[in-house]
């Protein structure tokens, strides 16, 4: 390594703590896999039987993956994909004409111009951080799935329904968008977005490397239309979020109050700060003309001595992370990170904060010790809080009355428990904890490393989502779950708020353009065509499918067509999914019972061409399948 390099990542080496000298080999032991006969028969809950249904879903983000994932909980079998930033060689995200509809309709014109220079029309990855459902009165309401794309500064949202994508949004003027949080009360309402770093407000080449002139930007999303409300500029970078359960105040952690652009400078002071914001206050702004548009978006200021009475930093030691609202409904957490303190702000002190003259740090009530590196806080129906420790590699149970009685000055212990992970945790989650409805059953650490705790399958290892059993005093880890990249963040939602139908609705918006198109064309998309619908030299396709058969068996185009091939799914049982795969031309594509989906290529191949279901449907799902042919030019 090279002598800065070596500099640069000594804050590093002391940051990963016991990983960087590999000694968390040795120190958090096999000894706590070996299970006892107690621990035996908490896990005896987790292994359902085989046909048994779990009792919660999971939904699980996948990092750089860029999909959201579904999983059953306690088994932490995964159940379902679905792909939302990524592209997706099964399902034909990213290919089909739906999907890219959905992929592109929210970029922004100079995003658009940016791809087109690329030979591209949308981004094919993502960085999906936080998944988080939609509430009502502080509950889960089991409408959307919302999620961050850190990658490339959109944000996404997952129809429950369907268990499909269809809304993505790019976020103007911020960049990287990190935390993400849906309003709990009265409802979402608003989808809370943090812009992670900083850039200048107007980012065209003008300013570069003057930090002085950069700013972040907390935006907030129409949830229902999918739209920017408003934005506000701040001090420092904005981490994670999360919100109260009175529907008054969000809350933004910053680990760069220092506006610092390398290490050293992002880790100087002792204390960085979370942002509050002031809703109401914000929402009157805006309606009284006191803002700047930009890109079309009203961008009211809140940076620190601005003026406003929009904002309010509250000073945290260090380098704050996670923000996690307490089910309690008068607790947020701040996760100290650099310091192994949690601060706890109680949001009945909030108020007097945007009083002038007051102090900012009078609405902490507790600030209690826990261990080295908390990055994230779960909850418990009973008063617990859970934090991750990321360098100690652990999990600790607090309670929180008695952190606020320790900062009152009383001679007590918060902590109640701590448990070894497997390793480095992040994120973590309980059943139902981040709601009003909090049960204490569940929580999932999300660890970053699993070492040595799988088979080895070289240098890129997966990373270990652990289940553990909070039901009772001692936490109990009862299983192991490997994942690949990366087990970002999670929900754990009871299942019968989350309520899919089994066959799409002929009706569904989803494939509206198909829908209109085959209407000029004077085709029934249930029938299909018998021939091709010719349009100079755009060609269209009409098949149906009905298991074990398409509606045409051949049809011919000439080469250099712009063919665009529907497929309806005419079956309306459950699970017969069929598939539509063009061999050597890339294409293929899940066309789900009852739905309609398209796909549009350059018929630039000359000669025999099959097409086939590539959805195993049916017994004779090898026979479904049919020839495109394609005559070459001037024949
Ligand atoms: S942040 S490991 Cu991207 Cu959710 Cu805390
Ligand atoms: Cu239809 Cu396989």
């Amino acid at each position: 390594m090279s002598e800065k390099l070596k500099t640069l990542s000594l804050t590093r080496r002391g940051m990963l703590g016991a990983t960087a000298t590999g000694a968390v080999l040795a120190g958090t032991g096999l000894g706590s896999t070996l299970m006892s006969a107690r621990e035996a028969s908490a896990a005896a809950k987790v292994n359902l039987e085989p046909g048994e249904l779990d009792e919660y879903y999971g939904f699980w983000s996948s990092g750089q993956s860029g999909e959201l994932r579904i999983l059953g909980i306690p088994s932490m079998r995964e159940l379902m994909r679905v792909p939302v930033f990524n592209r997706c060689s099964a399902t034909g995200w990213g290919q089909t004409n739906e999907s890219l509809k959905i992929l592109t309709e929210g970029l922004l014109p100079e995003t658009k111009e940016f791809l087109a220079a690329q030979g591209k029309v949308t981004y094919d990855n993502g960085d999906l951080h936080h998944p988080h459902m939609s509430f009502t009165d502080g509950v889960y309401d089991g409408r959307f799935i919302f999620m961050n794309d850190k990658a490339n500064t959109r944000v996404a949202r997952v129809r429950c329904d369907v268990m499909k994508c269809d809304k993505i949004i790019e976020i103007p003027n911020a960049k990287d968008i990190h935390g993400m949080r849906p309003q709990k009360y009265p409802r979402t309402g608003y989808v809370f977005a943090n812009g992670e770093h900083e850039a200048p407000l107007i980012n065209d080449g003008q300013i570069l490397d003057d930090p002085s002139q950069y700013v972040n930007i907390f935006t907030a999303i129409d949830g229902d239309e999918m739209t920017v409300s408003w934005q506000v500029i701040v001090s420092g970078n904005l981490d994670n979020v999360d919100c109260d359960y009175q529907g008054k105040y969000a809350f933004a952690t910053s680990y760069n109050s220092e506006m610092g652009m390398n290490l050293a400078e992002m880790t100087e002071n002792e204390l960085d700060h979370v942002v509050i914001f002031d809703i109401k206050a914000i929402e009157a702004a805006v309606a009284a003309g006191d803002y700047q548009e930009l890109n079309g978006v009203k961008v009211v200021d809140g940076r620190k001595g601005a003026g406003t009475n929009l904002t309010r930093y509250v000073p945290i030691p260090n380098s704050p992370h996670g923000v996690n609202a307490a089910p309690d409904k008068k607790h947020i957490m701040i996760n100290g990170k650099l310091s192994p303190t949690v601060s706890v702000i109680d949001v009945t002190k909030v108020d007097a904060l945007f009083a002038d003259g007051a102090d900012e740090r009078s609405c902490i009530v507790a600030e209690p010790q826990l261990g080295l590196g908390p990055l994230h806080t779960a909850f418990d129906n009973r008063g617990n809080a859970y934090t991750t420790l990321f360098l100690d590699s652990q999990v600790v149970k607090w309670d929180i009355a008695k952190a606020i009685e320790a900062y009152g000055g009383a001679d007590v212990d918060p902590i109640l428990d701590k448990v070894d992970v497997q390793y480095q945790p992040g994120h973590n989650s309980t059943s139902m904890g981040e709601t009003a409805d909090a049960d204490g059953k569940w929580l999932i650490s999300m660890n970053k490393f699993s070492k040595d705790r799988f088979l080895n399958v070289g240098p890129l290892k997966p990373e270990n989502e652990q289940l553990i059993d909070i039901s009772g005093d001692k936490m109990k880890v009862v299983h192991d779950g490997p994942t690949f990249a990366e087990p970002h963040d999670s929900i754990i939602v009871r299942r019968d708020i989350v309520n899919p139908v089994n066959i799409w609705s002929r009706d569904d918006p989803m494939w509206e353009e198909a829908r209109q198109q085959a209407a000029a064309d004077g085709v029934d998309l249930e029938e299909g065509a018998e021939e091709v619908i010719r349009d100079g030299n755009k060609v269209r396709v009409y098949i149906a499918s009905y298991a074990p058969v398409f509606s045409l068996e051949k049809f011919t185009v000439k080469q250099g067509d712009e063919v665009t091939v529907y497929v309806t799914n005419v079956d309306d049982v459950d699970d017969v999914t069929h598939g539509f795969c063009l061999s050597n031309f890339g294409v293929a594509m899940e066309v789900g019972p009852q739905a309609t989906a398209s796909v549009t290529f350059i018929a630039e191949r000359p000669g025999v061409h099959w097409f086939y279901c590539q959805w195993f449907c049916h017994a004779l799902h090898m026979e479904m399948r049919g020839r495109m042919f394609v005559e070459p030019r001037g024949a």
